[in-house]
């Protein structure tokens, strides 16, 4: 980490070896299909361009014998355990910095041609090989008139042929072209990184929010009859200028947005809520069985604040000792979930939570 992540390109051979793909073809292909995944097939066949977005039924894809495709199914994590646990290996990047999985499937030739992407990225070869052509950042002219962005004018520095078991690493803005040698599948580690843009949009959209409740009201009472009508009145731009200059959010303001806007769940994500247990049944199953995060919760804290899938949590000293343990392991053990359930806020919060479908009790 200290001496590439950010800074340069790096090829990791056999950093994963024996590794087989996290899902088989055609489980990956069931996924492509259905409505809540976000997938994408990009084609050059005869040398033309093409994208599509899905989903697509596994028969509308062309046969892997075809050269010169390859799909792009995004978020499988979100939808797949295995896949997820591949995602789980790079968490020596802090969760607040890791995005997603990204699994595509190509056929002899498939690629998605030179670009650059805005994230951090690790190509983990999983499926067959992969010659990756990669350059430096530098500023770049993309192909006019073509579905997805490419670079014109990429001149490769360094080239790779990845086995299953090799990882490329790639920082931001690096150029690169795989090429699939024979049908293969690569998994991608997508990272995220707020720009400012981002998080100040999100931030005045909630602060907006926030100050929706006393809402003073801009009056001008005894105001002399106007003579140059066209004209902005000044104590109407003062007291403007005044709601703008006077707004400010307050330090604790910004670190409980930080932690909620780091853990709020993607758009399509949809947790499956149950009943809420009586407390006597859930400490009983639990205790048993021990407890585990959804694949597709995000829980972060930072001293005495937790937050877990967009929201702020109170707990007290002892519950945040076992809320922290459970955002770092993303599991408690039968034992540490005994203990955790012997403080009545931890025991709470934990069987809301079971209840929203961001937590689970594991199978006996
Ligand atoms: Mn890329």
């Amino acid at each position: 980490m200290r001496q590439h992540w950010q800074r340069r390109a790096v090829l990791l051979r056999q950093a994963l070896p024996g590794i087989a793909p996290p899902l088989p073809l055609d489980e990956l292909l069931q996924l492509a299909a259905e409505e809540d995944v976000e997938s994408r097939l990009i084609s050059a066949f005869s040398g033309r361009w093409r994208l599509q977005h899905g989903p697509f039924e596994p028969d509308a894809l062309p046969p892997l014998t075809r050269k010169r495709w390859t799909l792009l199914v995004q978020g499988v994590d979100l939808h797949d355990d295995r896949a997820h646990a591949l995602l789980e290996r790079f968490r020596f990047v802090p969760d607040a910095r890791v995005d997603d999985l990204m699994i595509s499937v190509a056929s002899d030739g498939g690629g998605v041609g030179p670009h650059t992407d805005s994230y951090d990225v690790f190509l983990v070869q999983v499926w067959g090989r992969r010659r990756w052509r990669v350059a430096r950042p530098r500023p770049h002219a993309l192909i006019p008139n073509l579905p997805l962005k490419m670079l014109a004018d990429f001149e490769p520095e360094q080239e790779f042929v990845l086995d299953p078991g090799d990882i490329l690493y790639l920082p931001p803005g690096w150029g690169h072209d795989g090429i699939a040698e024979g049908p293969c599948m690569t998994c991608s580690v997508g990272f995220r990184a707020p720009s400012r843009h981002e998080f100040l949009s999100a931030l005045l959209a909630d602060a907006a929010d926030a100050i929706a409740g006393a809402d003073p009201r801009f009056t001008d009472r005894g105001r002399a009859a106007a003579r140059r009508p066209g004209e902005l009145p000044a104590d109407l731009r003062r007291q403007l200028s005044a709601w703008a200059h006077d707004w400010r959010p307050d330090a604790r303001q910004v670190n409980e947005f930080i932690g909620r806007f780091l853990t709020e769940p993607k758009p399509q994500v949809w947790f499956d809520s149950a009943d809420l247990p009586s407390p006597r049944a859930f400490a009983e199953r639990a205790g048993r069985a021990g407890l585990r995060l959804d694949r597709r919760s995000r829980m972060l804290y930072r001293g005495r604040q937790l937050f877990i899938n967009g929201e702020a949590v109170a707990a007290d000293a002892p519950a945040l000792q076992w809320l922290r343990t459970l955002a770092d392991r993303r599991h408690l053990t039968a034992a540490a979930a005994q203990q955790a359930l012997a403080h009545p806020i931890c025991a709470d919060l934990l069987r809301q939570w079971c209840s929203h479908g961001w937590l689970h009790i594991n199978k006996a």
